[in-house]
């Protein structure tokens, strides 16, 4: 239910009294007075920006002891919480001067006195209508704006997860192929080198074969959080490339840097120490891992792009053939 709260400006107690017993008998919540400008600014607490407004309704008496109700109207009426309350205006003014004056001050309406209980009803209870029309679709606008801003969070978690390898938690293939064009760009730009290392677990059929596929993804996990702790500057990236093969895009890496980062991740993995008896390096399980190194001086193409992830896998196509669990260049 949408409540609504009433304010009463007039300094004539008899008026006071007659108002009161008057919209007690409408669907009003709370019923409060004051008596003068000063009071009123006070009650609605006016200076304050973020205010949130308490009252729906306000019925103003245009005669008051310290400042006139139209002022008193403008000033509610400019104010960022108020502005949209309806004021009602009340006074024994006749001149349409005055009302006038009123309706130019925003009023959103005028009764005359002395009051008619039947008009007052009347112009109070479609005023009543008004602006709990205007507290529902408050209401709606806030609850769409809410749900809109969890539909982007939800958004923003999917883009993440369709970029993520969802066993190791690194980026995937299609990140990767991204991440690399761009700092490809970004190297060629800066005039910077740029280190790719491709690397792929030895043996890993067969330690598949020996332990179990699941006690595979558990190995691929290991060697993942290696990769990502190796990879540890804010430029570095590290992807699943597939299957159990892993890359590494080192920004701003010459290929001494490049092959420091390999070494590291090639020995960190061996001192995991995960037992893998049938491999033919050795009883643990190890990783090869081929390096390259570019300096960009033209466009960069499709082209050029693949021939640079081509190098390092020729890279590691070497270091498998020169007997696995080694870094070559
Ligand atoms: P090499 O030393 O020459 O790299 O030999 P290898 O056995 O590691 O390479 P091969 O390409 O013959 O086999 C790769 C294996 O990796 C086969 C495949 O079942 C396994 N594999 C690929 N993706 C996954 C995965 O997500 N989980 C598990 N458990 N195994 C995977
Ligand atoms: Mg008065
Ligand atoms: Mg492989
Ligand atoms: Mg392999």
């Amino acid at each position: 239910m949408v409540k609504i709260n009433i304010l009463v400006v007039d300094d004539d107690r008899d008026i006071k009294l007659l108002l009161e017993s008057y919209l007690k008998k409408l669907e009003v919540d709370r019923i409060h007075f004051t008596e003068t400008a000063a009071e009123t600014y006070e009650f609605l607490n006016l200076k304050d920006k973020n205010n949130e407004a308490k009252i729906d309704l306000i019925i103003l008496d245009i005669i008051l002891e310290d400042e006139d109700g139209i002022a008193i109207c403008k000033k509610i009426k400019s104010s960022e919480t108020y502005q949209e309350i309806p004021v009602i205006m009340v006074t024994a003014q006749k001149a349409s001067k005055f009302l006038k004056r009123a309706f130019e001050a925003g009023a959103f309406d005028f009764i005359k006195k002395p009051i008619n209980k039947i008009e007052f009803m009347a112009r109070i209870n479609s005023a009543i209508k008004l602006r709990k029309e205007m507290k529902k679709r408050i209401k709606r606008e806030e609850e769409l704006l809410k749900i809109s801003a969890k539909l982007k969070a939800v958004n923003k978690k999917l883009e993440k997860i369709a970029l993520q390898d969802g066993l190791t938690g690194l980026a995937n293939r299609r990140l990767f192929d991204k991440t690399l064009k761009d700092e490809l760009n970004r190297a060629k730009r800066n005039k910077n080198s740029l280190a790719l290392i491709m690397a792929d677990i030895d043996n890993f059929k067969v330690y598949n074969d020996t332990y179990g596929h699941q006690q595979g993804d558990e190995c691929l996990k290991k060697v993942a959080s290696v990769l990502a702790k190796n990879a540890k500057r804010a430029s570095d990236f590290s992807a699943r490339y597939g299957g159990e093969e892993f890359a590494v895009i080192l920004a701003d890496t010459d290929k001494d840097g490049a092959v420091k980062v390999a070494e590291n991740i090639r020995e960190d993995i061996r001192e995991l120490e995960i037992e893998h008896q049938n491999s033919n390096t050795d009883k643990y399980v190890t990783l090869s891992l081929g390096v390259s190194c570019i300096k960009v001086k033209r466009e960069i193409t499709e082209e050029l792009v693949n021939s640079f992830i081509e190098k390092a896998d020729q890279a590691l196509y070497q270091a498998k053939e020169k007997g696995k669990n080694r870094v070559v260049y």
